[in-house]
């Protein structure tokens, strides 16, 4: 075989390296493993158990299984309300639990959630109030939780922009000599945005506490990520900034909660940001307007269909014994009540002042809010007269 040019040039600081012994490459720390962490397999069963990220402690395993089994029904229920004309629009994030739940466990109750639109389940797993989650979904308001209180801040739509926001708040939190960790959650198209390469470029240089949470999920509406993307995995992208990275099995509930609990601890002991890919899936079309037909096949969702985390996680948890028949229906049965409320108070429509859609843009308003405010002020004078 014929050694052309380029490959003697690859090879040649090979040789040179194992000839003279140096320093572990620093760079080397920062890749992902090449395959997603799993500890549970996809029929339940417990892998060997792996020193860099051990088993989470049983009782938070079955805490998630109990939040995630309440996240799936919450989804559902959300579905049905757009079918009843109750909600604008809504993304499912119906296959994603463990991911959803996973996040949200790793933190404290001080840290901060950045969330996309995609996160309802995340928001009510971590504790906010059903209808304030949907509020935004609804077209009521613009967040209908206080992101101070709940240290959420508002879903954000337009894409990747909370990498940005993340990065200051949490400079700003260490700043002031405060551990404070904040996690993104974003998805795998919108790791393909600007504000995703300042975001995370800015927490690197300035050692930001940021978990960069990647669901990849494997499509941007139609978008799959063959078109998304050409690295070996959105992981990979972390070398780039400086910042190791890892990728884990988003549909293993363990390996979810223990690779993001490493990651938080990386973030809030002062050593920067920390990217996670999660492999996963969106079992439903991007929102209930979506027709996911015209771009994906049915086999290829089936195929997912067999890697459920929720019932991963109940196969292993009924297999420690730490989980039976009569607490699986006890928990069912949480979450039907839940349902049941959510049902009902989203059966009223709440009154909402058209002109408050002016409020809050600025602590002061410009001239032209002003003026636009009037604009709406007087059509809807004018449509009020012609009705009556
Ligand atoms: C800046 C910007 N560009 C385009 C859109 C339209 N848009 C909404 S969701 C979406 C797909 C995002 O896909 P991904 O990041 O993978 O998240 P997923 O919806 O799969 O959770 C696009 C393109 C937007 N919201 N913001
Ligand atoms: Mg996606």
């Amino acid at each position: 075989m014929t050694t052309t040019p380029q490959a003697a040039r690859r090879a040649s600081p090979r040789t040179r390296r194992s000839a003279t012994p140096t320093a572990p490459d620093p760079a080397a720390a920062l890749l992902p493993q090449s395959e997603p962490i799993r500890l549970l397999n996809p029929d339940g069963t417990l892998l060997p158990a792996r020193a860099d990220y051990p088993e989470p402690p049983v009782e938070a395993l079955r805490e998630m299984y109990r939040r995630m089994v309440v996240g799936r029904r919450f989804d559902t229920q959300a579905t049905a309300l757009t079918k009843q004309g109750r909600l604008a629009v809504y993304p499912s994030s119906r296959g994603q639990e463990a991911c959803q739940v996973g996040g949200v466990l790793a933190l404290r109750d001080d840290d901060w959630v950045f969330p996309t639109y995609r996160e309802s389940m995340a928001l009510t797993a971590r504790g906010i109030d059903p209808v304030e989650v949907l509020t935004l979904l609804r077209g009521d308001w613009h967040c209908g939780y206080d992101p101070a209180e709940r240290r959420t801040a508002p879903q954000c739509t337009p894409l990747a922009t909370q990498c940005v926001h993340a990065a200051g708040l949490a400079y700003g939190e260490s700043y002031q000599g405060r551990d404070t960790v904040a996690m993104v959650y974003i998805g795998d198209g919108a790791t393909s945005e600007g504000d995703f390469h300042e975001g995370v470029n800015f927490a690197a240089v300035f050692k930001a506490p940021v978990v960069y949470f990647v669901q990849n999920n494997r499509y941007a509406i139609s978008v799959p990520l063959s078109r998304q993307t050409a690295a070996p995995s959105l992981a990979h992208k972390g070398i780039g900034y400086g910042i190791p990275s890892e990728q884990v099995d988003g549909n293993d509930p363990m390996a979810v909660l223990a690779v993001l609990t490493r990651a938080v601890a990386h973030a809030r002991a002062g050593k920067g940001p920390f990217l996670v890919e999660a492999h996963t899936y969106r079992m439903e079309p991007h929102t209930n307007a979506d027709d996911a037909s015209r771009y994906r096949d049915a086999d290829e969702v089936e195929a997912w269909r067999d890697r459920d985390p929720l019932a991963r996680l109940e196969t292993y948890l009924r297999g420690r014994g730490v989980l039976d028949d009569t607490a699986v229906a006890e928990i069912a049965e949480q979450a039907e009540t839940y349902a049941a409320h959510l049902r009902d108070r989203m059966n009223t429509q709440p009154t909402v002042d058209p002109l408050s859609l002016f409020d809050h843009v600025y602590a002061e308003p410009t001239a032209q809010l002003v003026e636009q405010r009037e604009q709406v002020r007087a059509e809807l004078a004018a449509a009020a007269e012609e009705d009556a």
